[in-house]
């Protein structure tokens, strides 16, 4: 395309104008005001304005799982965000399983150009416990979705991410979206910790501040997962200067999808809506079972939306850290009043605006202009969940906690118990 062609000034600012506020297609704006059509050859669509708006490179860190396949999804059909690599940690599923979702993803968005490394396959220093009760046997909802073969790669995650974030490696900046435990970054930063430096933007779903937990009345998962990873990683943004934004439960928790917005999505595209009500099923049925909720909170997709729309989420920044012991195991401890008298190191998430973010997600799963999609207002209005009543569905629902934080689950403990749990999880999960 060529760009060198001149326009008068007066034209060059209409059309800046016009650029900024809605793209359209420039042809256009010359013939609806001066009654007459300029050829002019730099004709924007507005994808392309918004890859010349900004193009963020990002690596995304996961454990696919249902709602960092959505998560996947969305980065994937964004112009703003070019994911670089994908690296896999367990969490809510073992590496193997999760490496094995995430090619799925991406074969189902057509990108196996973007290579994946696999990473951590336990955490720092204790047993993994998996999510699958949460994200079926196969981790993606029990769609099972034929595997994908290929993708043999000569790097681990360690590797890799020592050689695009170690100090000199050069390249153009690029961020990480982590959104399982911090297991595959703390490795990286205890090996080489300067290349935090090298990380644009460091995003994290994970963690809480006036919500309550969901593996423990205090703890997300993915902290709980590996919290001597997620205090690491915090302190060493607290080292170097760092600030990580900190996508917790505060406001992934209004993010839920509801089956009005799911029928909505596949009115508007049978063949995605239907995948994505295939990987998201046995989510909606876990939510009713354990939380009592018609729906299902999307943690995932509110990370890589937030990263791209910076306004979509608001919050302060605070001095954090990760408790790793005891009862509290997990918890983000969120300085918020300035206790310690330290500089911050995280951007503390507490407000979202669920119908923005669906109107972001859908738009551009579905190719469409915001605007375009017309029910989303009242759809979205009807998806936020509130803390108190889920508690108290849980406990109607036989729900109930032992005093060290563990989850039980009509007398058997889930995989918010630390040992025991994680022993019958690893078995259901070599069954499959
Ligand atoms: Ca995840």
């Amino acid at each position: 395309m060529d760009k060198s062609i001149k326009a008068p000034l007066f034209a060059w600012r209409t059309v800046f104008w016009m650029d900024v506020q809605k793209p359209v297609r420039l042809s256009e704006v010359f013939r609806n005001r001066q009654g007459r059509l300029f050829y002019f050859p730099c004709v924007k669509t507005e994808g392309e304005n918004r890859m010349n708006k900004m193009v963020q490179k990002v690596v995304i860190d996961c454990d696919p799982g249902i709602d960092d396949s959505l998560a996947l999804m969305l980065a994937l059909s964004m112009e703003e965000i070019q994911v670089e690599a994908i690296t896999i940690v367990c969490g809510n599923s073992p590496v193997d399983m999760g490496f094995s979702n995430a090619k799925k993803i991406l074969k189902y968005k057509g990108r196996l150009d973007i290579p994946i490394y696999v990473g951590a396959d336990r955490p720092l220093k204790r047993e993994y416990v998996n999510a699958l009760d949460t994200h079926g046997a196969d981790g993606l909802g029990e769609s099972f979705l034929p595997e994908v073969p290929g993708y043999e790669n000569s790097m681990t995650a360690q590797e890799f991410l020592k050689k695009r974030f170690a100090p000199g490696q050069g390249g153009e900046p690029c961020s990480v979206i982590a959104l399982g435990p911090m297991t595959n970054l703390a490795r990286l930063l205890s090996d080489c910790p300067e290349a935090i430096l090298s990380m644009d933007r460091i995003v994290s779903m994970g963690g809480s501040f006036k919500s309550h937990g969901n593996c423990s009345p205090v703890a997300e998962y993915n902290y709980w997962a590996d919290p001597d990873a997620a205090a690491f990683v915090y302190e060493t943004a607290d080292l170097y200067g760092k600030r990580i934004e900190m996508v917790g439960l505060d406001v992934t928790r209004q993010i839920v999808l509801t089956p009005d917005l799911l029928s909505y999505l596949k009115r508007l595209d049978p063949e995605q809506g239907s995948f994505v009500e295939a990987i998201t099923k046995f989510y909606f049925d876990f939510h009713w079972k354990w939380e009592h909720l018609i729906g299902c909170v999307i943690n995932d997709p509110l990370a890589v939306a937030c990263f791209a729309d910076s306004g979509l989420c608001r919050g302060f920044e605070a001095y954090t850290a990760v408790e790793t012991e005891g009862i509290s195991r997990g918890q983000t401890v969120v300085d918020s009043m300035g206790f310690y008298r330290k500089a911050p190191n995280a951007l503390i998430l507490t407000e979202t605006d669920p119908e923005r973010f669906f109107r972001l997600f859908y738009s551009r799963l579905l190719s469409c202009r915001e605007e375009e999609l017309d029910l989303i207002p009242g759809l979205a209005a009807g998806s936020r969940m509130t803390g108190p009543v889920l508690l108290d569905r849980a406990a109607v629902q036989g729900r109930t906690m032992d005093q060290t934080g563990a989850a039980v689950h009509n007398g058997e403990k889930s995989r918010e118990s630390f040992a025991a749990g994680s022993e019958k999880q690893e078995a259901g999960a070599d069954e499959k």
